[in-house]
């Protein structure tokens, strides 16, 4: 299987100026009339008399149609003119002088078939498109990289009946009936050039919601949502976070929308989220469709946050584009980072930094430490799919928050307008961001910064400090060690931001004085070195530090010596920064529940024993939970966070090696100890958020917050089986009106009650049978019981008739949910958690693999495992490994993991 490498990149040989399509669009027998003006490219290869000219093509979705492969209007024969294997048709002897020359063919491609949902395939008798990142090759032949960027037009012909909707990127500039006036055709014309990975068409029996947006120049977009029919009411919430979106980037990066339309479609069968193509984006419908019945209040964030972001992307990403796929990041890490300040403007932004920060520990910590590790901008891979990761979104993300602390929020806009007007319509890279941003503040140095985009793995920072009372100095000792990676193993010091607090034992701010001449209440240090030194000065006795403020940097940061409980403690209530409050209550959960976790490593033990056998947790640390929770001057979404305990991915780890039954019985028992604790505040906040909520549903962000709050403290309630508790949550499940309680109760009775679990999962299903979306979130549910007994509930469900293997939604809820999310249940000592999931890879595989590849990262744990677990999954490595017949996406996985 072949490698490629960053360093390999060379231009293309052959440009593509115009790229002509007509679909004569059938489930079985589509037809793509392809007519391409290329031309040598010159400008990096100089002029020569011939050269032969390489399209991608797979062979698995297209088939040449004989005798129509044309160029200039002569028919070209096969095996002499031209060849065609199965990832390419070379024809010979193009003309090399940069003159434009005229191909013309036709393929056949069979969409039903098309199970990977890349390219041209049906999802509910509709079709639809996916190309990013090399479907387009599998809708017809053509050099598909993304710094061939041509200009598209694409006519569509099917059934009127059938397909009443024919949708491609641009504007259609015409449209009508056949001569068979069965059928119906439309011409869609895009002005802009592009990529083909940006390429996009939907035809079907679809409905849509209509609503404008004058831009800031006064121009004015229509705008569309197309769903299936009966969903129009679902589209309402999308279309005003679209609007949202397109004023948020006028205002924020003077981004205006450049053409007359802008259309997004959902649909139920989608790989990804969703998809930026040019004016047509492709959304999976879980990121569309939400009222407040169906849809809980996460969802209806992350659908403001997708939609955000796929538009946001219209300028990050396609009017300026990438030059290769390493350079992925250069418009998801970017893209990233604008979406997650737009919610944070539309929500709020301590608990949107809270929420992003879990993810990248949960999700991005534990990858950057393991066998699939990269760089932000990768050096190699072998499937390009592999690589829409939470390292190149994520931690792409965070480069670039880094990047804007470092300029500050007026160079960064500088840099940012450099970079747009520089690289308009071109396709770039990663250095020519840097490049930009560098040009705009000539006063920085950004030479140091750019190894985060090279060197992979999360630098662990530690610190520790000494005070010279006589001079009221503090002295800050920083060391950084960033551990070796895949293929790195030494690594240079980062440019690492640190931003610092400092409050006195009264929890009043200190203003940060570095000797600058300029003291304020949170500093930025640049940390440099491997080891480095930073003093401050007027700093009085027994001030305590707030260390990386609103996670200033991706890193591990710890105490060289354990920051005392009280310190911690004074933090988590104290601090000015929300963030770092948040940081010292995971913190002091953290390091309880390590310690009981190490304590129990694989024995077996009820969570009775736990408690006989390990220290209770400190009253000082039960307390400051209790004046969290009752501190009305807090808001209540933040409180709610505050009682999310560090989840057992992360506490993993901080495990070496990792005991998942510890993690997870010391993680349940903490939890059991606060609501122990504090039940009686647990109760009484509960029922008073209870009657605040009472009445009609909102949606407000405080509604939210409150009923974020009431569920954890039912959570809290119910975590010990208090059948009082439980009792109270089929109630409150019964009378919900609205998902998000419904939801939360439904994970609380299957979490902590037997029967009554059993009850409202059957309730639930009855009454949600018919909803797709719902009855997913059903599975979720039921793949995240923390129970032995969970692999069992699943192979049942994944041969019941609501189960589709084929719809990615449904294995991400159900078998992904089990195996990447439920550590307790998906490590069983037997094994047998693994030998399903490995049989489920496998049929995947068949299916989709770009959905197989991403179950199958739950193996890339294995030499983190304790032996028995480590060497079961080790076993179940090898059994993929020897398959001759996995796809790249698998393979490369499985490989890179036993390596
Ligand atoms: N470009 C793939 C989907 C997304 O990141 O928007
Ligand atoms: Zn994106």
């Amino acid at each position: 299987t072949r490698v490629k490498r960053r360093q390999d990149y060379k231009p293309p040989q052959f440009l593509v100026d115009q790229v002509k399509l007509k679909f004569i669009l059938d489930p079985s027998d589509t037809r793509v009339l392809t007519k391409l003006n290329v031309r040598f490219n010159t400008t990096a290869y100089g002029a020569c008399d011939t050269s032969n000219l390489y399209l991608d093509g797979d062979s698995e979705m297209i088939q040449l149609v004989p005798n129509s492969l044309k160029v200039d209007g002569r028919t070209l024969e096969q095996g002499k003119d031209y060849q065609v294997s199965k990832t390419n048709l070379i024809i010979n002897s193009m003309d090399g002088s940069g003159n434009g020359v005229l191909v013309e063919f036709q393929v056949s491609l069979n969409p039903s078939k098309n199970t990977a949902l890349m390219g041209l395939y049906l999802s509910k008798n509709n079709f639809f498109t996916q190309c990013e990142a090399e479907g387009f090759r599998r809708i017809t032949f053509f050099p598909d990289r993304p710094d061939v960027m041509s200009i598209y037009e694409v006519t569509l012909v099917g059934s009127r009946q059938d397909y009443p909707v024919l949708l491609s990127n641009g504007d259609c500039v015409e449209s009508g009936v056949c001569s068979d006036e069965k059928y119906h055709y439309a011409v869609y014309r895009d002005p802009f050039r592009k990529p083909s990975y940006l390429f996009a068409l939907v035809a079907g029996n679809l409905v849509h919601l209509e609503d404008s947006f004058v831009t800031m120049s006064g121009k004015k977009v229509t705008l569309r949502i197309y769903v299936q029919h009966g969903n129009l009411p679902k589209a309402t919430f999308a279309m005003e976070c679209l609007k949202q979106a397109m004023k948020w980037d006028e205002e924020q990066y003077g981004r205006e929308y450049d053409l007359d339309t802008f259309n997004i479609v959902a649909v139920d069968d989608f790989s990804m989220g969703a998809m930026e193509n040019k004016s047509l984006n492709i959304f999976n419908s879980k990121y569309v469709l939400a009222n407040p019945e169906t849809a809980t209040d996460s969802d209806f964030e992350a659908i403001q946050a997708v939609v955000a972001h796929e538009y946001f992307h219209n300028w990050t990403g396609n009017r300026v584009t990438l030059r290769d796929w390493f350079q992925l990041s250069l418009k998801e890490g970017l893209t990233v980072f604008r979406e997650q300040e737009f919610t944070a403007d539309m929500t709020n932004r301590a608990v949107k930094r809270i929420s992003d920060v879990m993810r990248l520990r949960t999700a991005q910590f534990p990858q950057d430490a393991g066998p699939m590790a990269h760089p932000v901008r990768p050096e190699s891979y072998i499937e390009i799919n592999n690589f829409y990761t939470v390292t190149i979104y994520e931690k792409g993300a965070e480069v670039i928050r880094m990047l804007r602390n470092l300029l500050g929020p007026k160079g960064f806009r500088k840099g940012c307008d450099l970079y747009f007007e520089r690289y308009d319509g071109m396709a770039v890279t990663c250095d020519d961001w840097l490049s930009a941003h560098q040009d705009a503040n000539p006063h920085v140095d950004l030479t140091q910064f750019r190894l985060w985009y090279s060197q992979a793995g999360t630098p662990q920072l530690s610190a520790s400090t000494e005070y010279d009372a006589s001079k009221s100095v503090l002295y800050l000792h920083l060391e950084q060690f960033i551990p070796p990676t895949p293929s790195q193993l030494l690594k240079e010091p980062m440019l690492i931001p640190i931003k610092v607090g400092i409050l006195d034992r009264h929890g009043n701010s200190v203003l940060v004085d570095t000797g600058d001449g300029n003291a304020v209440e949170t500093k930025v240090l640049d940390m440099k070195e491997f080891e480095q030194t930073f003093t401050f000065y007027r700093v009085p006795p027994n001030s305590v530090l707030s260390m990386l403020r609103g996670f200033s940097a991706p890193v591990k940061f710890s105490w060289k010596h354990q920051q005392s409980l009280d310190d911690l403690i004074f933090l988590m209530e104290k601090d000015k920064d929300e963030f770092n409050r948040w940081d010292a209550a995971q913190t002091v959960t953290l390091e309880y529940i390590l310690q009981v976790a190490n304590q129990l490593l694989d024995e077996t033990c009820t969570l009775q024993q736990v408690a006989s056998r390990v220290p209770a947790p400190s009253k000082a640390v039960l307390n400051a939970f209790q004046t969290i929770l009752l501190d009305e001057s807090l808001e209540h979404r933040f409180r709610s966070t505050m009682f999310v305990l560090p989840s057992e991915l992360f506490v993993a780890e901080w495990m070496k090696p990792i005991y998942p039954d510890a993690v997870h019985l010391a993680r349940l028992h903490l939890k059991r100890e606060l609501a122990s604790y504090l039940k009686r505040s647990l109760w009484s906040t509960f029922r008073k958020l209870e009657k605040e909520l009472e009445g009609e549903h909102r949606l407000d962000s405080e509604s939210r917050g409150k009923r974020a709050l009431k569920n954890v403290c039912l959570e809290y309630l119910c975590c010990s089986q208090d059948p009082d508790a439980l009792s109270v949550a089929l109630e409150h499940f019964r009378k919900a009106n609205n998902m998000t309680d419904a939801l939360a109760c439904l994970n609380i009775l299957s979490a902590y009650g037997k029967e009554q679990g059993e009850v409202a999962l059957a309730e639930f299903y009855r009454k949600w049978e018919h909803e797709y979306l719902v009855l997913d979130k059903w599975f979720r549910v039921q793949a995240l019981v923390p129970s032995k007994d969970t692999l069992h509930r699943i192979q049942t469900l994944v041969e019941s008739k609501s189960f589709d293997i084929k719809n990615p939604n449904n294995v991400y809820a159900l078998i992904g949910g089990y195996a990447l999310q439920n550590p307790y249940a998906f490590h069983l000592k037997d094994g047998s958690g693994y030998r399903f999931i490995a049989d489920k890879i496998l049929e995947l595989d068949k299916i989709n693999p770009q959905v197989a590849a991403r179950i199958a990262s739950c193996f890339t744990v294995w030499q983190k495992l304790e032996p028995n677990l480590r060497s079961l999954m080790q076993k179940q490595l090898e059994r993929l490994f020897l398959r001759d017949d996995l796809s790249k996406d698998v393979f490369e996985v499985v490989n890179k993991s036993l390596t």
